[in-house]
């Protein structure tokens, strides 16, 4: 694909937006390529995915403000809901998705990142939405989604002020879980990728479901959500598997995703 790659190392997928000539930002192609690069995910195989961007300097600098510029309403629209879509996409995907955030991270690139389950940085990392200084409003879940993550006056600071924060802040509001040097960044996202794939896929698949669905509703639909996901992952061979092996005194555990 033209500005997304994908590679798989056993049961971790990486998707790597690939435009450092504009700073990964996303225009309609890398869109549609990002949505090509999730079609392919083989969900037989793959348990987690980590998202990152091509070369040492961006993440994704935002959505592409030259094709955004000449855009008529209809286009506009039209723009609007293929970004949402395939952030939607990313959030919603069924295994979960580490955004390994190396470098700029504004706009929609601060929207995708927040639209995957975890995010980890580098320390040249740089946050921020500033859409309000180029007369627009955050379109891809901005306002939505910063305010859950970091609490609402922090996320109304970041968006009518329009400043960018670098890594140690963005981990100290709790943007990020984690900052490392560039180098060591990619290293760890595959170590906690492969944490998360060597535990029972459905069980892992269901708590995504569970934490999701869950933050929409009150406390008591949330834990309906929760006993309906605990339910499923009964009668599954992995949840044999993972008791049976506690009961056996046994380390080893084969999960198979079944
Ligand atoms: N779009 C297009 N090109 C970009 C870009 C972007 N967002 N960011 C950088 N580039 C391009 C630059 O134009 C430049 O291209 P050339 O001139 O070399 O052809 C190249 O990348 C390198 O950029 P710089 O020369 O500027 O590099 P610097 O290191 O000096 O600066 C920077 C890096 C990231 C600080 C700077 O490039 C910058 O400020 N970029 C813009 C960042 C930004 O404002 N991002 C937010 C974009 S707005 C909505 C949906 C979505 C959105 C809004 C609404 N609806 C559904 C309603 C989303 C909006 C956004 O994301």
């Amino acid at each position: 694909m033209g500005y997304v790659n994908y590679e798989t190392e056993g049961a971790v997928g990486i998707i790597t937006i690939d435009r450092p000539k504009a700073l990964n930002a996303l225009n309609s192609e890398v869109l549609d390529d990002l949505n090509a690069a999730l079609d392919g995910v083989d969900l037989d195989v793959i348990r987690c995915l980590i998202l990152t961007g091509g070369g040492q300097k961006s993440f994704v600098a935002g959505a592409d403000i030259g094709e955004m510029f000449d855009l008529d309403i209809a286009g506009g629209e039209a723009f609007a809901h293929k970004g949402n879509d395939i952030f939607l996409r990313i959030e919603s995907f069924p295994i979960p998705v580490i955004a390994a955030v190396n470098g700029f991270a504004l706009g929609g690139g601060c929207e995708i990142s927040m639209s995957c389950d975890i995010r980890i940085c580098s320390d040249n990392a740089l946050f921020g939405q500033p859409e309000v200084g180029l007369g627009i409003t955050p379109g891809f879940g901005g306002t939505q989604r910063l305010a859950r993550l970091v609490g609402s006056g922090i996320a109304k600071e970041l968006i009518y002020s329009a400043k960018n924060i670098k890594a140690d802040e963005a981990y100290r509001i709790g943007l990020v879980n984690a900052v490392y040097p560039q180098e060591e960044l990619l290293p760890a996202a595959k170590k906690l990728a492969s944490k998360i794939a060597a535990n029972a896929p459905i069980a892992v698949r269901q708590c995504k479901k569970a934490i999701n669905e869950g933050l929409q509703v009150s406390i008591k639909e949330g834990t309906d959500i929760e006993c309906k996901c605990f339910g499923e992952c009964f009668e599954t061979h992995d949840q044999k598997e993972g008791m049976g092996a506690f009961l056996e005194k046994r380390k080893e555990k084969n999960f198979i995703n079944k």
